[in-house]
């Protein structure tokens, strides 16, 4: 058991500092094994704060210290005091220039938080407390300062030396070293840190701003992938653009720089000026990776950038505040995907991870509102709830006050906030002021977690053509918040007459001439509310919460019948898929239930209709006729019963692609690739819908469905299209699957990102033996504990991508992400405790698993000396 359980930090407890450092001076002796780190820090009094006992204390973890001088003066023992996580000067003046230097071990740093070694480079990652383990500091994002940075390193081995900001001078030193000095004039929290040493070859362009500055762009990437980087650039330059023509945002240093690195804790880190990516979202060729790899590049690097305004300059009060950097910001880039590609699919994917991931985060142990107010390791909090429905959070505020509005306030929130730290209320207050509405209710979002259930009833009256909806809001109870309010939510809705057409949405005591047809807002307060709506000829069929409009769950009494007709007529993308959603979960729930039950052929007739439909959107029509995942199927039931569900969904795609198996077929040729990889909308959707009739083509056993899959993967030129064939051969079994992989891995063995999804479609195979698999792929040359991609792609897929072998009745899979769990700690507390969040829900399962989960968690509690960041997770996933 940790004998000290950690303390927690709270947002109660939060205090402005009291000191303030206004410049940084770092000078770094770079070497893999020894860096020696010298930092001078003007330092001052915060009048703005309370007066402490007369001295300073510095954060640092995993330093040796070598020397501490104020104002030139060496400090004896005596005047300070270190231990494993501070530097404390016992009395310091008012203003003082405050020296030390310490060195670090850059090559032993395996958990990649500060200085450490990815291959033959040298990076950092200071997000959220990484600076601290490079030199002692005030290492909180209020203390904004100006950096300088002169690197020393060994010419040969590190040629290209790279810090945030503009470089000031470069020159040779004696003995084989050399110099660089950056200068960052914008003052930032430490958090942003960055340097990189190594040899890198790079890629050049440069970006006229819409005010005429000429900024160049630079993607550095070790030499031999220096043909993967088109897609980044071209990503990086719409960014830019996008920036300026919806938020009016310019970039404002003359030197953009991305760097990607391949061992990387999570995505990528927006430091300034500096970018640094986990090499995933930076190359890509379509020969290498798959167009939703070519999304996700596009979509984290406009991320990252956006950063630059949202997250820079203007930065978190404290980490409490988190989210009002990354709600903002996955909101920003959310919007940026639409407008490059299919708004509707963008949504659908977005709502799909929303619901995949936050959905079941608010509804367990680990539940927590998008403004968290406390935590002990500050990194589990950098969760879906944070990012994701943090993003919920913004849009729901841009559809209340409109797009106009909504962009005269972001623009008081730059001009009010710039260069400083500031808090999510901060962010609404400019929501309010622009608009003049009062949110006060509305902050609730902030700090309530759990998801409401809006449960909705509509009732036609005849008589008099009116049609009611009566809208009911509740949030379930979440660990330490039994009581929740009611919150103030757009709820979006048309209504459809009987031939699909839009009806009036004319609210009683409106004026019919403004009536509009389309879709309407509106505003949900109360825990009960309803809406009148006049003026209508006959029953129409409501389309709720249109655009996914706030993130709740929402249930109402469709009837099948209803169900279809949204699937067919509705003109929302989003409540089109919805509702074909809701249709098959239906199906898929009923035959969990019952495995023999007959499916209507009225609901084939309508996923023929989608299929068919040559004026719809390819790639929204791949959407609609997918199935919802297992783990948000699992999320509807009171028991989860792993077993049932994947069966049920084996047994929808085999009559599926029984029932229609002309008309895949049909479609699946239509679609057939021709001429050179195109990353449009169009293309994206032509690849998605034939590759969806393939897998229903082979889930029927269909003729010749294996022999497509098998040209298919032979003839392909894209990563897209190979993977999808590589999948389905892998999961039918049998010789043709063992000759792709084999095949695959020959063909692909030097490429370390293709070679993550060669063990990661191994790992998330449905075979019965996959956990054998796995156990024996560990072991293979390629595969490696310290490099967060491989862990991921192995390990963290079989546990999170694949559960019905994940939660085998047996408590294999439980026993195997334990001892993994327990292995990686020590090394990368970071992944560890991601990969125990597979575990956290286990209260939904039946008795038996739930005793095999909870003792394999007990497990990883009784060892001693565990990562703040496992503890955590593991504490609080066992707790009542
Ligand atoms: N801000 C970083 C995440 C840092 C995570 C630290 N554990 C990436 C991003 O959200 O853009
Ligand atoms: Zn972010």
């Amino acid at each position: 058991m940790y004998r000290d359980a950690p303390h927690p930090t709270r947002l109660e407890d939060y205090r402005p500092p009291e000191f303030l450092i206004d410049q940084v001076d770092l000078h770094f002796d770079l070497d893999l094994d020894l860096t020696r780190v010298a930092a001078e820090l003007t330092i001052r009094r915060n009048p703005a704060a309370t007066r402490g006992d007369g001295s300073l204390t510095l954060q640092g973890e995993q330093l040796a210290l070598d020397q501490v001088a104020i104002d030139g003066h060496l400090l004896t023992p005596a005047e300070y005091r270190v231990d494993t996580e501070s530097l404390t000067v016992l009395r310091v003046p008012d203003r003082f220039r405050l020296l030390t230097r310490v060195h670090i071990h850059p090559a032993r740093n395996t958990a990649l938080e500060g200085l450490y070694q990815s291959g033959e480079m040298l990076c950092t990652q200071c997000e959220a407390e990484g600076f601290r383990r490079i030199t002692y500091f005030l290492d909180r994002p209020d203390v904004m300062a100006r950096y300088t940075v002169t690197i020393d390193a060994n010419r040969v081995r590190f040629p290209v030396l790279l810090s945030n900001g503009n470089p000031l001078e470069a020159r040779d030193l004696e003995g084989g070293r050399h110099r660089v000095r950056w200068e960052d004039p914008f003052p930032k929290p430490s958090y942003l840190f960055a340097l990189i040493a190594g040899e890198l070859g790079v890629v050049e362009e440069t970006f006229t701003t819409a005010s005429g500055r000429s900024v160049g762009l630079r993607i550095y990437v070790e030499p031999q992938n220096l043909d993967k980087c088109d897609h980044a650039m071209r990503s990086l330059k719409k960014a830019m653009r996008w920036d300026e023509e919806r938020y009016g945002r310019e970039y404002d240093l003359d030197l953009f720089m991305i760097v990607a690195v391949s061992h990387f804790n999570m995505g990528a880190m927006e430091n300034k000026g500096l970018n640094v990516f986990n090499d995933k979202f930076v190359l890509a060729r379509p020969e290498t990776a798959t167009d939703q790899d070519f999304l996700g590049v596009e979509g984290v690097i406009a991320h990252e950038y956006f950063h630059n305004w949202t997250g820079n300059r203007i930065t978190c009060r404290d980490w409490f505040q988190l989210s009002l950097k990354e709600g903002f910001t996955v909101f920003r880039d959310q919007e940026f995907s639409a407008d490059m590609g299919s708004r509707g699919v963008t949504r659908i994917s977005d709502v799909r991870t929303l619901r995949a991931a936050q959905f079941a985060e608010d509804g367990g142990p680990m539940a927590h509102p998008v403004r968290p107010t406390s935590y002990i390791e500050i990194n589990n909090f950098y969760t879906s709830t944070v990012y994701e429905k943090g993003a919920e959070v913004v849009r729901m505020q841009a559809t209340l006050l409109g797009p106009e509005v909504f962009r005269r306030a972001t623009d008081l929130y730059f001009e009010r906030h710039d260069g400083q730290a500031v808090t999510t209320d901060d962010f609404v207050t400019c929501m309010e002021d622009a608009s003049g509405r009062d949110l006060t209710q509305f902050r609730r979002w902030y700090a309530q977690a759990g998801t409401p259930q809006l449960r909705v009833k509509g009732e036609y009256a005849a008589a008099d053509g009116s049609y009611t909806l009566t809208v009911r809001q509740h949030t379930p109870a979440t660990p330490g918040q039994p009581q929740k309010g009611p919150l103030h939510l757009p709820l979006a809705v048309g209504l459809l007459g009987r031939d699909g057409e839009a009806l009036p949405l004319r609210l009683d005591g409106e004026d019919e001439a403004v009536a509009t047809r389309g879709t309407r807002i509106l505003e949900v307060r109360a825990a009960l509310e309803r809406f009148r709506f006049v003026g209508l000829q006959e029953r129409p069929v409501p389309s709720l919460l249109r655009g996914f409009s706030a993130p709740v769950k929402l249930q109402c009494d469709f009837t099948d019948d209803d169900l279809q007709f949204l699937m067919a007529h509705d003109t929302d993308g989003f409540a089109r898929w919805d509702a074909a959603q809701s249709l098959m979960q239906r199906i898929l729930l009923g035959l969990v239930a019952s495995p023999r039950k007959s499916v209507p052929t009225a609901f084939f007739a309508a996923f023929r209709d989608t299929l068919l439909d040559a004026r719809g959107e390819p790639a929204l029509r791949a959407e609609v006729l997918t199935l919802p995942g297992e783990s948000y199927l699992a999320d509807q039931m009171a028991v989860v019963d792993v077993d049932g569900i994947h069966r049920a969904g084996e047994s929808l795609r085999r009559r599926i692609g029984e029932e229609l198996a002309a008309d895949l077929l049909s479609v699946y040729t239509a679609q057939a690739e021709s001429g050179p990889y195109a990353f449009t909308p169009a293309a994206i959707g032509r690849r998605a819908l034939k590759n969806l009739t393939l897998s229903y083509l082979m889930a029927a056993d269909a003729p010749n469905a294996v022999t497509l899959c098998r040209d298919q993967f032979a003839a392909a030129h894209n990563m897209t299209d190979v993977m999808a064939a590589l999948r389905l051969l892998v999961d039918h079994g049998g010789a043709a699957g063992e000759e792709a992989l084999a095949a695959f891995y020959d063909r692909w063995s030097a490429q370390p990102l293709v070679i993550d999804k060669w063990f990661s479609i191994q790992a998330t195979s449905s075979r019965a033996d996959v956990l054998e698999r796995v156990v024996g792929l560990m072991t293979h040359a390629d595969f490696s504990m310290r490099n967060p991609n491989r862990v991921r792609s192995l390990i963290g897929a079989f546990c999170t991508a694949n559960p019905v072998r994940f939660h085998a009745a047996d408590g294999a899979g439980y026993r195997f992400l334990a001892d993994r769990i327990l292995e990686l700690d020590p090394l990368n507390p970071q992944i560890a405790s991601r990969l125990l969040k597979s575990m956290s829900r286990w209260r939904r399962y039946d008795p038996a698993r739930q005793a095999l989960m909870r003792a394999e968690i007990a497990r990883i509690l009784a060892v001693d000396a565990l990562s703040k960041d496992v503890y955590e997770v593991a504490a609080k996933t066992l707790e009542d």
